[in-house]
């Protein structure tokens, strides 16, 4: 098994997603988060164990950066804008696993549409990804999202525990799964997910009582952590946040 030591800390992670750009546009930012250095600051503070980036973003700013802080880069190897997002969407590779490791990655990503007509395509890629990191000892890291017309008018909460089962059975080491609105559903989820780590997304921004109360659900579920986005940086005190979430992660 591949060691995740370096993403985690006591076992468990908060990672910092910032790969909206592509996946929603620029439409999620403002002032205070467009800049991806402003990110790097919140990541660099001591509450994360991790910072999700695109190719581009990660080569830019985050490679020949000398932080004080450990930061492991966990880089997102497909992507899609909202544009094009038909029934069944697709989010092609846009970086290798070897230009990943180049650029400075700990740990890779790739999403995964589980119910889309194209799983397919994703599988295969998937899987060579999966093959090529695990050679090289690198971590996988699966988003297994539920969309798609095989997922129409199916539970989402049954069908987040077979993307996390999924993730399993295709080598990830850690699934990182939307929240299924409520404590049983991830539970099983995370029971699916064996020996697979599970880390749940934020999602859009909500009040911090509602998020917060979600993170300890996901903890006391199972779920080894969290990978928030706009829940972070659209706060007004992203710093603030993210040590409210740590005490629940870490009490
Ligand atoms: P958030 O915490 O901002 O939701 O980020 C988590 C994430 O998985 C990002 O990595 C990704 O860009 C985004 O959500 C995709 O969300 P969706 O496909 O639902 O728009």
């Amino acid at each position: 098994m591949v060691d995740l030591s370096n993403l985690t800390k006591d076992g468990k992670a908060l990672f910092l997603a910032y790969d909206q750009g592509m996946e929603h546009g620029p439409s999620d930012f403002n002032d205070e988060n467009v800049d991806p250095n402003d990110i790097l600051a919140i990541a660099t503070s001591g509450y994360f164990t991790g910072v999700i980036f695109q190719k581009g973003t990660a080569e830019k700013y985050y490679s020949n950066n000398n932080f004080e802080q450990h930061l492991p880069l966990i880089l997102k190897l497909n992507g899609k804008t909202n544009l094009v997002n038909g029934e069944d969407p697709y989010s092609p590779q846009i970086c290798s696993v070897s230009e990943a490791i180049e650029i400075g990655a700990a740990a890779v990503g790739y999403t995964i549409y589980v119910g889309s007509s194209h799983e397919p395509e994703m599988f295969k890629e998937f899987s060579l990804i999966e093959k090529e990191a695990h050679d090289k000892n690198i971590p996988v890291i699966g988003w297994m999202y539920i969309r798609g017309s095989g997922a129409k008018g199916k539970s989402i909460k049954e069908l987040t525990a077979y993307g996390a089962r999924l993730g399993l059975e295709m080598g990830a080491d850690i699934v990182k799964i939307k929240y299924p609105g409520d404590e049983k559903s991830l539970r099983w989820a995370v029971e699916s997910a064996g020996r697979t780590k599970v880390v749940v997304s934020g999602g859009e921004k909500k009040d911090e009582e509602t998020l917060l109360k979600t993170v300890k659900i996901c903890m006391d579920a199972g779920a080894i952590g969290m990978a928030v986005g706009r829940n972070i940086w659209q706060n007004k005190d992203p710093l603030g946040i993210a040590e409210k979430i740590k005490q629940i992660i870490w009490p």
